[in-house]
């Protein structure tokens, strides 16, 4: 038995701990509710796929009125063609050698100031040329965009969005083919696309198309029509309004390239992130390995013009396969059309990472369950 007088100070601190305890715990679902933080990932996932599709809160119920439709094309269209680089007399011109970030912006605003926060703290962040590629005209997120003060900041706009084709392709025309319905029915109501359901004889459903179209536009709107980059022989990374990146993913990628030449002679993508590895290296490690692209290989890409003629020659293997998003239908080409498939030099210790991981890790289990 201790004596009194020793007891009552462990008595306190116990107490005072238990307090503590208690006061995380509530700051931490605090933080959760008001969305400050991201929930908890999912560590197996392996493709990022959903693209905020799942939110079915604005796309479905609330449908713009044609007039406010053709108001948002002409904007869109004026916008694509002025070709505004904001910050430009800050930090331009875009040099050779420096970084050309592309990312792709749905609607979720709250994961993409998590992405915009985390790419301002990055080192050498005001060299880079960040394009934002829409396929959703919004003010809150155009404001936001433009405030964006750390780098050069231009937005193009997808022109071909569900946002602005609701009622036709490549939004979902009343002369669609039913998602369930079988070919034989198709065939006698001569719905469109008919003949060609997918792998697993469903038809199209619109709202799961415009990720993969976006990134063919997007990608040949870079490397071929926008002003700034149509020459561009630097490196051109990928991202996405879900992601987010540590603060050395630039010093990271810069090693990575210059170290090809000795690692990795026949890479042609880089690639910053992978899910496998995401929630479980307890290292930073700056190990690369170089290796055959592979469907784990579908976040924080990077790769130059080079890679990107072999990508746009293989145009017809691309888009025609059956996948909506982009990586696998790359990793098709890598696979079915290339002489060479693709090598990638990867990160082990990841310097992309994925927000939104719960929500896909949803349609992985649905998808399954179909
Ligand atoms: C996608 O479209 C289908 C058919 O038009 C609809 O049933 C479904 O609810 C939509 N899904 C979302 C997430 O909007
Ligand atoms: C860009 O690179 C090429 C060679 O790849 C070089 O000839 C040219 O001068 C460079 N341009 C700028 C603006 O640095
Ligand atoms: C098609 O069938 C699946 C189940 O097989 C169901 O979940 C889905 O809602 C159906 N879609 C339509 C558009 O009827
Ligand atoms: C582009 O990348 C390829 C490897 O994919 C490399 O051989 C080539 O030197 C790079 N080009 C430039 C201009 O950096
Ligand atoms: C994923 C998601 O947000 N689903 C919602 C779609 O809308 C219905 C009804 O409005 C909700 O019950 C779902 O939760």
């Amino acid at each position: 038995m201790m004596p009194k007088h020793i007891r009552f100070p462990i008595r306190t601190i116990f107490l005072l701990i238990i307090f503590f305890i208690i006061l995380t715990y509530c700051s931490f679902l605090f933080l959760k509710s008001s969305n400050v933080m991201p929930s908890k990932p999912q560590p197996f996932i392996l493709r990022n796929l959903d693209y905020g599709y799942l939110d079915n809160s604005s796309e479905t119920s609330e449908r713009l009125h044609p007039k406010k439709i053709l108001k948002i094309m002409q904007r869109i269209h004026t916008a694509n063609k002025q070709q505004l680089i904001l910050n430009a007399n800050k930090y331009g011109p875009l040099e050779n050698d420096s970084v050309v970030i592309v990312i792709q912006v749905h609607k979720r605003i709250n994961y993409l100031k998590y992405l915009v926060n985390s790419l301002s703290h990055a080192k050498d962040i005001s060299k880079v040329l960040l394009v934002f590629s829409h396929d959703v005209y919004d003010k809150e997120i155009n404001d936001y965009v433009q405030a964006i003060d750390f780098c050069m900041v231009i937005q193009i706009f997808y022109p071909h969005s569900l946002q602005t084709h609701p009622h036709t392709f490549p939004g979902k025309d009343p002369n669609d083919c039913p998602r369930n319905i079988t070919k034989d029915e198709a065939l006698i109501k001569k719905c469109n696309n008919a003949l060609y359901s997918d792998h697993y004889g469903h038809y199209r459903e619109a709202n799961f198309t415009q990720a993969k179209h976006h990134w063919w536009w997007k990608a040949n709107h870079v490397f071929h029509d926008l002003t700034a980059t149509r020459y561009h022989t630097g490196l051109v990374l990928f991202l996405e309004e879900d992601h987010f990146v540590s603060e050395d993913f630039l010093y990271v990628l810069m090693l990575m390239q210059t170290s090809t030449k000795n690692v990795c002679a026949h890479c042609n993508i880089l690639c910053l992130g992978n899910y496998l590895n995401e929630f479980t290296a307890k290292s930073y490690r700056a190990k690369a390995d170089c290796s055959t692209f592979d469907a784990s290989h579908n976040m924080g890409l990077a790769f130059n013009r080079t890679t990107w003629s072999l990508i746009k020659n293989c145009a017809q293997a691309f888009c025609s396969h059956d996948d909506y998003n982009y990586d696998w239908s790359l990793l098709h080409v890598s696979e079915k059309c290339l002489k060479r498939k693709f090598t990638v030099l990867s990160i082990e210790g990841p310097r992309v990472f994925h927000i939104g991981s719960w929500q896909v890790y949803k349609i992985w289990l649905s998808e399954r369950a179909d």
